[in-house]
Order: C-alpha cells, then structure tokens, then sequence
C-alpha cells in the first residue's frame, strides 16, 4: 500500500508538556515508526510542534502562516479565555502578541481533525481547577457544540493527565486513516472521546475488582483489598489503562497499589478532590454492599452505582 504523508500540526497552551512527553514514549507505533513511514500506509509529517521542533522564535511561528493541506490539528493544553486569552501568548504578528485563543480558533477552521489531547485540552483540566484564574476552558468548550472539522468531525478529545500513548498515537493514526478514506471515522461517546479507548471504566479492566465483588477493601496502603475506600475514581472514569498498562505495559496506578484519580473524566480534577482518601473513608449506606453491587452491575444498572459512589464522592470532598 502507498505511504503518503500526513501532516500534524500540534500547538500547546496550558499544560505541563506531559501529554508531549507521554506521546514521544509510546511504543507501538513509537514516534520514530510514524515519522519515519516505517508503519504503513502512515507517515506523519510534524509540521509544527513548540516542544520538539528544531525552529524557534519568528521562524517556527511563521510555519503557522503556511499550513499543510490536508492536516489534522492536535492541541495541547488548556485555553485561558479572560480577559481576551492574554494569559497564554504563543508569538508575534508585526510586533503584536498572539494569544492561544485566536492561533486555536483560526487553526481549527482549517484542520481536516482536530484532537484535543489531555485533560487540559479535553476539559480544562487542572488550570481550570478552582478558582480556575485565566477562564481555562477546554477546545470544544471554546469552539462551541456545532463546530465541525473539515471532516465534519467534533473535537475528538483524548483525556488524561497526561494520555496514554497508545491513545494519542491510536487516534491519530485513526483520523489519519479516516481523512485518507481508508477507515470510517471513529466512535466517539458522549464527551467525545473514542470508544476504543473510553468505552468502559477503569473498574470494569481492573484486577482488583474481584476484591471489590467480594466486599475486601483496603483500609490502608499496601493492604489486599480494592482500594474504593482509600479513594479510588476507577468506578467513575473511563479509560482502559489496567487492560492496557503503562510504562512499557508493565503497570497501570490500580495495579501499582495506588488509586485511579480520575484524570480522564470531565470533572478532574475539582470533582475528584482529594485524589486519596486517608484514613480510608467508609463506605455510607446508600452504596449498596457489594452484592447488590454485583446484581447493579449484572442487571445493566453499573449507571446507578456510578451516581451513588458520586454522591459519596460528594460528602467526602468536605470531610478533608
Ligand atoms: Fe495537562 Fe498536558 Fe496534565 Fe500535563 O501539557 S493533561 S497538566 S499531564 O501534560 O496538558
């Protein structure tokens, strides 16, 4: 199959770099495979990336006024919208500074796809966390419900603070496929993100859910049990990172001994405060036991158990 190549044009607002560098240590493919063409039919042109680019300053700026056709737009990072974007500068037009907000909105007109890549670009993320002082927003937020890509796409949004690589490189390789027309688009749920990835709980992948059918809860760290009472979101987020595993696959937090802090979910991360749970938090009655969790589960009702740890979730924000 011909190789033809495929350009990203990848900008950064708000963020910390980790979505960057969760990406460059993806495996397969790894980010030499994709620019390299050594993963047919794909070959990833960067055209623009800030972090990794070898341009700077006015001539790496000047490469947004020269776009590629088609490409896909990925964007990192989370919008500050007051006070006209002025808290996110990322260049100079005849001696004028850009913001973030008009480079995303100008950008997005043109983008055959557009990615919204981490937490902070999908929803916000940690700069829109309370009191959230810049108006951080995500991109579909920004660009409003009826915006459509060339493609006539929504926002896809890969969530994660940061993303998995696999998520990132899965989705663009997807879209990739997509605008050359040799996959149907992806499908996406009802905050827009691909379902390959997103279509089930971290709970439903994790190896401790057995304990949490059995009713065994760790009450400390390092204790055999699942660890919903020490503050675990895995119930209530989706992604599956314990099936998927990171770092090389070795690992995943619910697998490490940690909990699942929720850092794909639209409400990360205010919703999910405090990320840990110490001393554990028991469990109030309107959880059912875990029986009744079970039949919740089996009886197609996992929606009304997620509402009622969400509610606990709720009380034991103000309990810390
Ligand atoms: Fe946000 Fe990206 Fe969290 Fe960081 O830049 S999703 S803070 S891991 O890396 O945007």
């Amino acid at each position: 199959m011909e190789t033809e190549e495929t350009s990203v044009v990848w900008i950064q607002g708000q963020g910390c770099s980790g979505c960057s560098i969760s990406f460059l240590l993806g495996e397969h493919p790894d980010i030499l495979e994709l620019v390299t063409g050594e993963f047919p039919p794909i070959k990833v042109k960067v055209h623009y990336h800030p972090t990794i680019m070898t341009e700077w300053g006015d001539t790496a700026f000047k490469k947004l006024e020269k776009l590629p056709e088609p490409f896909v737009l990925v964007i990192e990072g989370s919008i500050p919208t007051k006070d006209n974007g002025t808290y996110c500068l990322v260049g100079e037009k005849n001696g004028d500074p850009v913001t973030f907000l008009e480079v995303v909105k100008e950008l997005a007109n043109k983008a055959s796809a557009v990615v919204a890549v981490g937490t902070c670009a999908t929803f916000g993320g940690i700069p829109a966390g309370k009191p959230n002082p810049t108006g951080a927003k995500g991109v579909s937020e920004v660009l409003g419900k009826e915006y459509k890509s060339l493609l006539g796409l929504p926002v896809v949004n890969v969530p994660g603070c940061p993303p998995h690589p696999d998520w990132v490189s899965g989705t663009l390789v997807h879209l990739i496929l997509a605008v050359k027309g040799i996959l149907p688009l992806p499908q996406l749920d009802e905050y827009q993100r691909p379902l390959e990835f997103f279509g089930k709980s971290v709970h439903e992948n994790c190896p401790l859910a057995g304990f949490f059918t059995e009713g065994t809860f760790a009450k400390k760290f390092g204790e055999e049990g699942c660890t919903l009472l020490l503050g675990c979101k895995g119930p209530v987020t989706r992604g599956d990172c314990p099936a998927r595993k990171w770092n090389g696959k070795v690992n995943a937090c619910t697998i490490s001994g940690s909990v699942c802090i929720g850092c794909t979910d639209p409400e990360f991360p205010d919703a999910m405060s405090p990320l840990i749970y110490y001393p554990a938090k028991p469990i109030p009655e309107f959880i059912p036991p875990s029986t009744m969790a079970i039949l919740l589960y089996g009886y197609g009702l996992k929606g009304e158990l997620e509402k009622r740890i969400k509610e606990w979730m709720k009380l034991a924000r103000g309990s810390y």
